[in-house]
Formats: C-alpha cells, structure tokens, sequence
C-alpha cells in the first residue's frame, strides 16, 4: 500500500521536489498511487459544449474567446434549450458519461441562471452527469445550479499565484478562490485545474499543483490541459511543452491529490497516442471526447474508440447514470479482452 496521505499543506519544495524525480521514478510513484486508488484501465468520458460562445469581456491571454483578441471566433447568444439537447442526446449515444456547458462570459448575470438552469435540469433528465463553467459566480447562482441538478461545477485556478498576472489582469485570483467556496459550499462537486505550457517554469507548474493540492478540499475533478495556442491570442507563439514534463505534471497532480480524477483536458490533439498512454499510466483518468472542445478541435471520436481498444481502457461506470449510455464504446474493448488471442477478434479462448 502506497503511502499518500490526503494532505492539505503541500510545500513548494516538497512539490517541486516530486516534479525533479527521474522521471521513471516519477512515473513508479504516480502509477502505484493510480492503481491504489482508482482502476487504472478506466477512464471518465466527458464532452463538452460551449453554450454560449465569444464575445467575452475578460482578457485571458490563452482564451479564443476573449472579444478584445482578432481570433475568428463569433461572438453568439446562449445557445436554445432544445438545440444543447440535441447535442446532449448525441454525446450520450456516443458513449459519454458527463456532459460539460460552457459560457464565454466573465460570469454569469442574474437573469442567466434561470436559463442555464432549465438547461442543466433538461440534461440531467438524459440521464447524464452535468457539469458547467460559467465563470465567476454572484450570491445564490451555485445553490440554483445545484438545484437544477448540476453535478459538477468548473472553475480552473488556471496556473501558479505568482504567474497568474502574467496571463490575466481583468480579476484576481482571490475572485476564483471565492467562486471555488460557493461551489463547494452549495455541495456541488468541483472540477478545478489549469494550463500547462503558457511560457511557465516548472516552479510554477509546482506551484499550479501546490494551489489545488492546498485547497480547502482536493477538487474531485482536475483538468490539466495543456495550451491550445490559438492564432490572435497573445499566447499564439507560445514554446510548446517538452511532452514529457506534461506527463510529469499529470503524474504529480496524480500523487498531490490520490482521490481526485486527474483530467487529460485540452491539447490531445496535438499529442500523440504514446504521450496519451503514458498520461493513463501517469494516473489520467478522465478525457475530454468528442471533436469538439468549446471552440477547438479534439481528436476524432473513432480515434479514440482505437485508442481505448489499443489501451485496452474502457469508460468508468458512473453509478447515477448507469444503463446503456456506455455501450457503444464499451463493447468494442470488451470483445477484445474476452478474445485473449491478443488479436482482436471476438472468440474467446
Ligand atoms: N468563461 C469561463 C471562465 O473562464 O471561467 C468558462 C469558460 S473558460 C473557456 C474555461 C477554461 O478553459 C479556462 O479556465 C481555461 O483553463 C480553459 N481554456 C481556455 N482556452 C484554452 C486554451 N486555448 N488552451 C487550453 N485551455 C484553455
Ligand atoms: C477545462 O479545464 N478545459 C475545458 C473545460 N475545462 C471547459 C476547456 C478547454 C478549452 C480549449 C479551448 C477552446 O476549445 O476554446
Ligand atoms: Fe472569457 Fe473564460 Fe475565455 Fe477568460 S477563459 S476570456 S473568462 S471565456
């Protein structure tokens, strides 16, 4: 039994420490947390759908959507109820267990709750998880959502304190701490993480991890996504990321927070297959499916179905939603591991 204790009070150093392991070493660590913890050939499957797109005020410096940035992308309205349900009903039917909304705004104001929580309850009557990221919340909008029957809400830290002021001035960090309370405080659970590869020191991607490790409670969802750089943005020409020191990253988020589902959020486009198997093996346990992030593309569906059959993963049962809405994806996996002949085909021996 490994010893990974749910700590709250993680060091810079200590962290930083984790991440300066050789890398097998690393990788050993993070692996035998994963498989302590949670069934390491399972994967959480969510998709995502940005509800209401561009337009945003804010001035993120990696974000497509920010309105001040020339980035081709329209500004719209919230998307119609009927219209996020028909794309909640396909995600279902192919194979998604959790069902991400998200709004280009800085925040939500009064009047949108109401809609967004007819939404979230019309979803949610799919039988699917829900989950959204509306930005920064006003007294009362976590409590409606949870009543709405919102699962999950997302809220990303985004990256270390110190670096924080380099990517985003229009507010704070304390204002995304206070939106983490209400979420937690209205007992919805929470999804928080950040970007890797926006021009940060490995210091700070210790320091990303130590803020979310040092949270009053470990998010139980943690996307790590790595930067989609995005033409207009100022982030467009950003160094890509050693590959490798994303996998570290994933494999100390893994060892920082044992209970937490590490995400292998944006970015696995550009990654290829390899780097995401060493992610599983560094403690992933969740992905983002579908050929769409909000604004950006995402590997094929097909693509990962191969994937998962290659890695022999299949999607993590969610008990609330249990029933078929796994079976297009899981069955393909399961014929293969009933074959045993290492070969693919459907006989077992
Ligand atoms: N507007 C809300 C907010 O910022 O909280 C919700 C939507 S916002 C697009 C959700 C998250 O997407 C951001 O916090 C950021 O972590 C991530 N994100 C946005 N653009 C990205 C990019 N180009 N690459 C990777 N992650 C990105
Ligand atoms: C998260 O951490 N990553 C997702 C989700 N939460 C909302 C968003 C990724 C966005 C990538 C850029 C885009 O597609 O616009
Ligand atoms: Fe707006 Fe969210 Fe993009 Fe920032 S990340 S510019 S708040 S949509």
């Amino acid at each position: 039994m490994v010893n990974a204790l749910t700590r709250h009070d993680w060091s810079r150093d200590e962290v930083r420490a984790l991440f300066d392991l050789p890398f097998n070493d690393l990788l050993h660590r993070a692996h035998e947390v994963h498989r302590t913890y949670h069934d390491p050939n399972a994967v959480q499957v969510s998709t995502l759908l940005s509800i209401k797109t561009g337009g945003c005020p804010e001035d993120c410096a990696y974000c497509p959507q920010a309105a001040r940035y020339d980035t081709g992308v329209a500004a719209q309205k919230l998307m119609e109820i009927d219209e996020v349900l028909e794309r909640a009903k396909a995600a279902k039917a192919a194979g998604a267990s959790r069902f991400c909304m998200g709004a280009a705004w800085r925040g939500p104001k009064d009047r949108d709750i109401p809609k967004v929580a007819a939404i979230v309850s019309a979803v949610k009557d799919l039988g699917l998880e829900t989950c959204a990221t509306l930005g920064l919340l006003g007294n009362g909008h976590a409590q409606a959502l949870k009543d709405a029957g919102l699962d999950y809400y997302n809220h990303n830290i985004d990256t270390a304190p110190e670096f924080y002021g380099e990517i985003i001035h229009t507010r704070e960090y304390q204002d995304r701490l206070g939106t983490l309370e209400q979420v937690r405080d209205a007992g919805l659970k929470t999804c928080c993480g950040g970007i890797v590869g926006m021009g940060e020191t490995r210091d700070q991607r210790a320091g990303l991890l130590q803020a979310l490790a040092n949270l009053p409670a470990h998010p139980q969802s943690v996307p790590i996504n790595q930067l989609v750089p995005v033409p207009g943005t100022p982030l467009a020409n950003a160094d890509t990321l050693d590959p490798f020191e994303f996998v570290r990253t994933i494999a100390v988020a893994r060892l920082l927070m044992p209970n937490s589902i590490v995400r292998l959020s944006a970015g696995r486009q550009q990654m290829d297959d390899a780097v995401q198997a060493l992610c599983f093996f560094a403690g992933a346990g969740s992905i983002f499916y579908g050929e769409k992030l909000l604004t950006t593309g995402n590997p094929d569906v097909e693509a990962d179905r191969a994937l998962f059959r290659r890695l022999d993963l299949h999607p993590l049962e969610v008990v609330e939603s249990a029933g078929t809405v796994h079976a297009d994806i899981v069955e393909p996996v399961l014929a293969e591991a009933a074959c045993g002949h290492g070969c693919g085909c459907s006989n077992a021996s």
